[in-house]
């Protein structure tokens, strides 16, 4: 099924291919057909590119500086590189024929194939390769290349320094050695100090027999062993390279690691090396596909989200973030957003708690870094970075874009004024708790974030002696390019909302762990008197309320008196095409277009408190003011679709999310600044628009919930859920409910459909 004029999926949905080579897809094809596991991203390039195609392999946990203003993560030198040369003239992708480039999302292994002409012989090159599951520090990958006629080849088959990165080189200088067969580079950050190793091993067989390197050449940045090979008519030459990425994050003496990892990844075979990491593979899609029957391209689309989601979450660790990009590139730092807790995380919730859990823990790491922030800004309590790496310290910029008709850097107010991103912190971590019943999550970790928050959002709101409320004021709410805003409803709301839980978590743990809140009391220095002026803010805090007329909720305060244009007349003001619509002087600043959902925002994580008229108001209201610029847009307007029941307007906005990537709908730079790559946050968006918006899956008062509303070209919809310490399947048709529960579980499982409540014996299924 042709998903744009190159780019296809096969019937079964799991294999994607485009085809043939071009250059201005090469940012979205390598982002689209990456491989990774949470700890390494490695490019959908072809094994000879470099650099200018934008190979490279982001690691984890790399976090440095090297121009002065973007930390970033740091791509390795490339331990995948071959290339072969007939004579002077190159053989790759570049200058194949009939080239195609695939993912198979099941397996999470990239291929790639092309034929070329060479001094009259032709040539088919193929390629396989993977990052394993199975040891996360490990890739591997296997290029072939068969002739019809006689041909000598000079083949280069090492690692390779240059690589594509963002800002500036974060690995100045490598040491490069060879270890009897297994090649290495080691090089430590410029800024931070952290080495990072590569090692590499390539055998080259012709058909199955082993050939010796001729020389190992260390020139340019790179090492390579030099094999020279004769090929007569008919025959293939295979390299294999098994490889691995460790830094000294990981463990005290990357390189050796690296080495040892190598030696022992050369002991099996490729097949080997990829069922081990297929084995987890079958777990994750165990818990986490989605079916989708009847509409191939959702069905496609949601398993690329889901397959993306997962490979940029961290789940082996509880002290990293999901990047907005995950690791496909370096954009956003690798670092996380809001775009963390409100849509990559709820993705996990009822499939894979664990990494939840995992994600809300590195919160906790990160508090530190959230004190320090609200006290450089004069505040008190946590104030979360809103680019948060491994310290939470903010890692955004004061100048993010530009002024793409002067040059000049515009100072963007993300890092001081976006302060939504702590109650939202804490919105989810009372989801988290609400849905998993995790109370030792809460105790050990979440209560101290949520107190240090409410502390923080104490002192951040104003009180105001006339209107006798709090205000938050000069602030930045999810639509960006509104900044310097007061009573951003969505933010005052999230704000209410994280009190609440707070002054809630407070009461809870003096009943139920008492010791365990003297002990955090004390070391917050926490007293009965703050927690009443917390009550105090939480009930005189203005909440932007519903125009008893429209119905409208007003997005910010005195919102309603800025222009009122639609998206398209003002993009016909824009003197470049580049230029940033937003803060201080964009074209969308003086008017109410919106760059993403905001209000919907509001509507989407709230939806229980407000009736679904004023539902349906805002948005008829926003909608059609708002760009979509923002990836984060579509599924929040999909959600509210949804609950006023506009299924045709739910399903083109799932459409839109799911595809941002596939179809590269997104802007890659704007403002002058690099932010394309893997949209995380759509995929994971994409997955909680496909099981809690279409699939209708919900916690509600402790009970596990379903109340489906079926696309019409969607014959039925399957999604796995982990409740607890049960397992089901959920089945929806156009008629019918099937949930089917575990063999394994402990018992019945009781689910509401609907209005009506059912329970399901462990290895039964109920149908309604
Ligand atoms: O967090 C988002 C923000 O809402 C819009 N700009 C991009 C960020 C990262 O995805």
């Amino acid at each position: 099924v042709q998903l744009t004029d190159t780019l296809s999926v096969d019937q079964t949905g799991w294999h994607l291919t485009e085809i043939g080579w071009n250059p201005d897809r090469a940012v979205a094809v390598g982002s689209n057909f990456l491989c990774g596991n949470g700890y390494l991203g490695y490019r959908g390039t072809t094994p000879e590119q470099g650099a200018e195609d934008y190979v490279a392999l982001v690691v984890t946990d790399t976090y440095d500086c090297a121009d002065g203003l973007w930390r970033e993560l740091t791509t390795a030198p490339n331990p995948l590189f071959v290339a072969a040369r007939r004579g002077a003239g190159p053989i790759g992708a570049a200058m194949g024929d009939h080239v195609s480039t695939s993912l198979d999302l099941r397996s999470g292994t990239f291929s790639a194939r092309y034929e070329q002409v060479i001094d009259g012989a032709n040539v088919v090159v193929e390629v396989e390769r993977f990052a394993s599951y199975d040891n996360l520090h490990l890739l591997a990958q296997r290029w072939r290349l068969r002739s019809d006629s006689a041909l000598t080849l000079a083949l280069d088959v090492g690692i390779d320094g240059q690589v594509w990165s963002l800002n500036g080189d974060h690995l100045p200088s490598t040491v490069r050695t060879a270890h009897g067969d297994v090649l290495s580079a080691v090089g430590t950050t410029g800024e931070s100090g952290i080495t990072v190793a590569v090692a590499a091993a390539g055998s080259v067989d012709v058909n199955g027999e082993l050939l010796e390197a001729n020389e190992t050449v260390d020139a340019d940045g790179r090492i390579v062993r030099r094999v020279m090979v004769d090929l007569t008519a008919g025959d293939e030459v295979t390299v294999r390279t098994t490889a691995a990425v460790v830094s000294s994050n990981d463990v005290g003496n990357p390189a050796d690691r690296a080495v040892t990892i190598v030696g022992e990844g050369i002991e099996q075979t490729y097949d080997e090396l990829v069922d081990a990491s297929c084995l987890v593979w079958d777990r994750i899609w165990e818990a986490t596909d989605v079916i989708v029957e009847g509409d191939i391209v959702s069905q496609a689309s949601l398993r690329f989200s889901a397959y993306h989601n997962r490979i940029s979450a961290p789940a082996h660790s509880d002290h990293l973030p999901v990047g907005a990009r995950g690791l496909s590139c370096q954009a956003y730092q690798g670092a996380a957003f809001w775009d963390q807790e409100i849509y990559n995380l709820p993705a996990f919730l009822f499939s894979e708690p664990e990494i939840a859990r995992n994600l809300l823990i590195y919160r906790h790491r990160t508090l530190d870094g959230a004190r320090r922030k609200a006290q450089r800004l004069g505040h008190r309590g946590a104030f979360f970075a809103w680019i948060s790496g491994v310290t939470g310290d903010e890692l955004c910029p004061d100048f993010f874009f530009e002024d793409v008709l002067t040059g000049r850097p515009i100072r963007n107010h993300f890092n001081v004024w976006q302060m939504h991103v702590s109650p939202d912190v804490v919105t989810t971590i009372a989801d988290y708790v609400h849905i998993t019943g995790d109370e030792d999550y809460l105790v050990d970790f979440g209560a101290e974030i949520a107190f240090e928050v409410a502390r923080f959002l104490r002192s951040f709101v104003r009180y105001d002696d006339v209107r006798q409320s709090y205000h938050c004021i000069r602030l930045l709410g999810p639509d960006e390019w509104h900044e310097n805003v007061d009573d951003n409803a969505f933010t005052n709301y999230q704000t209410h909302a994280a009190l609440t839980f707070a002054i809630e978590t407070h009461e809870r743990l003096s009943t139920s762990h008492p010791d365990a809140l003297s002990d955090l009391s004390r070391r917050l220095d926490l007293t009965d008197l703050e927690i009443d002026r917390w009550r105090h803010v939480r009930d005189h805090l203005v909440l932007p309320g519903a125009d008893p007329e429209s119905g409208l909720i007003e997005q910010f305060d005195r919102f309603f008196e800025l222009e009122d244009v639609l998206p398209d007349t003002v993009a016909e003001r824009l003197l470049d095409p580049e230029e940033y619509w937003g803060w201080p002087n964009g074209v969308a600043v003086h008017t109410q277009v919106s760059k993403q959902a905001d209000v919907a925002m509001l509507l989407w994580l709230q939806r229980n408190r407000f009736p679904v008229e004023v539902l349906r108001a805002n948005y008829h209201y926003y909608e059609p003011r708002c760009s979509h610029a923002s990836s984060l847009s579509h599924a929040a307007f999909g959600m509210v679709a949804l609950d006023i029941g506009e299924v045709e307007a739910a399903v083109r906005h799932f459409r839109s999310t799911a595809t941002i990537d596939l179809l590269n709908t997104n802007d890659a730079v704007v403002g002058g600044t690099f932010i394309g790559g893997i949209h995380t946050a759509a995929c994971g968006g994409t997955y909680q628009l496909a099981v809690q918006g279409f699939g209708g899956l919900q916690c509600l008062d402790g009970r596990l919930a379903i109340r489906p509303v079926l696309p019409p070209d969607w014959a039925s919809l399957t999604y796995p859920v982990r409740w607890r310490d049960h397992r089901l399947s959920v089945a929806v048709t156009q008629t019918e409910i099937a949930v089917t529960a575990d063999a394994a579980n402990p018992g019945p499982v009781e689910v509401t459909i609907g209005d009506r409540a059912i329970s399901v014996p462990a290895g039964e299924s109920v149908t309604v």
